[in-house]
């Protein structure tokens, strides 16, 4: 994983150039894995059961409708030729080399105290890249789950309380805005195990990556910081509310959180 990070390293993309590219499901998310995937590679293959076509960059060549354990069953069964050598050292290699060094983020945080076969909501807009970006890889099994296709803010924390009702105790990751777009769907919380981590940078923080982030009216129609109290709309729905601005007080908020079990709503002040 980080993906999203050592991707950006055109040196190593063009050096790593792939022949074919086997897909299972959605086209992904983040931009440079985007850009890896939309390469011209002779064959493209997304293998899909399900009646969807997902090629936004239209360089597909094959699409098979079929199960991804039958695919790959098949594929040992013709022991295709290994990836040119060195090729999976180099990729090992370069994850390794990008690392935060001993800088938490609040992605790494989160990682590290979910419990194995936690189900996890990631929302739209930074949430999810900064997943892709930082969360790194290790043997803990892990469920995300993301709403895509219109990739809407909206809707979010229903969603998790959906998979919630389904799955037992999820943990939804989502920005400020996302949160209050959808603060309504709270009345689904009563009685669940739903950890929602809102982190509130002060709007839409992923407009800061727009050119327009320097045009004096940025903040009032593209960063839209809200002035709206997360801490009253948990107690309004009944979720239990931690307030965290630092990785110290976010490690602790979740803890509280596993331990005691039921809704909760985590305010994490990032600048
Ligand atoms: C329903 C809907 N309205 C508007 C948008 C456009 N939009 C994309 S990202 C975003 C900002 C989201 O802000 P926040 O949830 O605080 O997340 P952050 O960017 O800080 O990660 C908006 C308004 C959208 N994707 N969906």
């Amino acid at each position: 994983m980080r993906y999203n990070r050592w991707l950006a390293d055109q040196e190593f993309v063009e050096k790593y150039q792939p022949e074919w590219i086997l897909r299972f499901g959605a086209f992904p998310v983040t931009r440079h894995l985007q850009n890896y995937l939309s390469s011209n590679a002779i064959i493209h293959a997304l293998v899909e059961p399900w009646p969807c076509w997902t090629d936004p960059v239209h360089r597909l060549t094959h699409l098979l409708r079929a199960g991804p354990l039958a695919v790959c069953r098949a594929l040992l069964a013709e022991a295709p030729e290994p990836t040119p050598s060195g090729w999976h050292a180099a990729f090992v290699e370069k994850e390794a080399s990008v690392h935060f060094g001993n800088v938490a983020t609040h992605v790494s945080i989160l990682i590290e105290a979910l419990p194995e076969n936690t189900p996890v909501f990631v929302g739209n807009s930074l949430a999810i890249r900064q997943l892709d970006s930082e969360s790194g890889s290790g043997d803990k099994r892990l469920h995300f789950y993301g709403n895509r296709g219109a990739s809407g803010i909206d809707g979010n924390i229903s969603t998790a309380i959906g998979i919630a009702a389904s799955r037992g105790r999820v943990v939804a990751l989502l920005g400020d805005l996302t949160c209050q777009h959808d603060l309504g769907g709270l009345a689904l919380a009563q009685g669940r195990d739903v950890i929602i981590v809102a982190v509130n940078n002060g709007g839409g923080g992923i407009f800061d990556l727009l050119p327009q982030a320097a045009l004096p009216e940025f903040e009032q129609g593209w960063r839209t910081p809200q002035q709206i109290s997360f801490e009253h709309a948990a107690r309004t729905f009944g979720l239990a509310y931690a307030h965290a601005a630092s990785n110290g007080s976010f490690r602790e908020a979740l803890h509280q959180a596993f331990l005691a079990g039921g809704p909760h709503l985590i305010e994490l002040v990032v600048s």
